[in-house]
């Protein structure tokens, strides 16, 4: 008897231990951007509406589960240490370190030579952690700085809990993963799989209303978002003026930052693959700046200079980041007025397939 029940037991214990083997960790598969193609309105390469938000944005999971994020853009999972501030997306260079050196086409410096560089904050930028998440250091999947998409990115949890994320490259795309023990009823992926096809022909409907936009005259807008749901594209993407007009470039949205960038073509293609430089250090990675010609104006300000192709020594005119995010120190608009017929293309140099022209006279 004694010896049957010993065995029975050692059985049940060998059984418990088995559970999370032969039950297996199950994995959650979330997107970072849209979870797939609505209507035509999303992925295409590059793409004129996107979405900066995760789907499912609040996805659970039991204990000892996966998360496997696919991203769909360029975005970061980045979890802070629990109760603890979101990770920024750039930082004043912690050692002080200035712009120097840059010279524009005719040979002069730019004005923001002396500025403080502007910095990617490693703990966003570059991967944190190892391969689980249990909310007591920061873990994340730091920027991919291939040409290639981003591979993907899988958690495991092995905490019960709730661990909040987020991109910390554009405000406002967050989610989090619950964490039930098991046992625990929770969606299955098929549950989690309509839920985020739900989401998503919503979020195509608000980007179709949203390409259809005309601002008011004189005025210029770089994307027209709605939330997370974000227009890569300039409205109207041609204008024309007379020669001393005006126009407003503005940005309204909280998600996406814009810059207005005139120029040569070639020039401005150049500029905008070199959005952030990689500087080594004394020690440890490098640092990441950010391209002081892309982030300030072209020109002090807070004025911009009356718009001629020899501005600069080739034409450039940089409005530097505008964006419609209180948070920052970013302004939402500039003002440039145009002093010489002719037809100037201009690119945003943070998304450079974003293209408007400004026909003058
Ligand atoms: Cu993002």
């Amino acid at each position: 008897m004694g010896t049957r029940r010993c065995v029975a037991v050692v059985g049940a214990c060998v059984a418990a231990l088995l559970v999370p083997a032969t039950a297996g960790a199950a994995t959650k598969t979330v997107f970072a951007g849209p979870s797939g193609s609505a209507g035509g309105v999303f992925l295409g390469n590059p793409p004129t509406a996107d979405l900066d938000s995760f789907s499912l944005a609040h996805v659970t999971v039991h204990v000892g589960d996966n998360v496997r994020w696919v991203f769909r853009g360029l975005h970061t999972v980045t979890f802070p240490r629990q109760g603890r501030a979101d990770i920024p997306f750039i930082v004043p260079d912690p050692t002080g370190t200035k712009y120097t050196g840059i010279n524009d086409a005719a040979g002069a410096p730019f004005w923001f030579n002396g500025q403080t560089r502007l910095t990617l904050d490693p703990l966003g930028a570059l991967r944190q952690g190892g391969r689980t998440e249990d909310g007591t250091r920061v873990t994340g999947s730091g920027i991919f700085f291939g040409n290639a998409p981003t591979p993907p990115y899988t958690l495991t949890f092995p905490k019960q809990g709730v661990y909040r994320y987020d991109c910390v490259i554009h405000p406002g795309m967050e989610g989090t993963v619950r964490v039930e023990p098991r046992g625990v009823r929770i969606p299955t992926r098929a549950q989690d799989a309509v839920a985020q096809k739900r989401q998503l022909v919503s979020d195509a409907r608000i980007a179709r209303q949203l390409a259809n936009f005309t601002p008011p005259p004189g005025t210029v807008s770089g994307g027209h978002d709605r939330g997370q749901v974000v227009q890569f594209r300039f409205f109207p993407p041609s204008t024309h003026v007379n020669v001393g007009d005006t126009l407003r470039l503005t940005v309204t949205s909280r998600a996406e930052a814009h810059t207005f960038s005139f120029g040569p073509a070639g020039y401005l293609t150049r500029l905008s693959s070199a959005l952030v430089i990689p500087v080594p250090a004394r020690r440890g990675p490098p640092t990441l700046v950010f391209n002081g010609q892309i982030a300030f104006p072209s020109d002090p300000p807070p004025t911009l200079p009356p718009y001629r192709p020899t501005l600069h020594g080739n034409g450039f005119l940089n409005t530097g980041i505008l964006d419609g995010d209180p948070r920052t120190p970013n302004p939402s608009s500039a003002t440039v007025r145009f002093a010489q017929a002719g037809s100037y293309d201009y690119i945003c140099l943070l998304h450079p397939w974003m293209h408007g022209t400004v026909t003058v006279g």
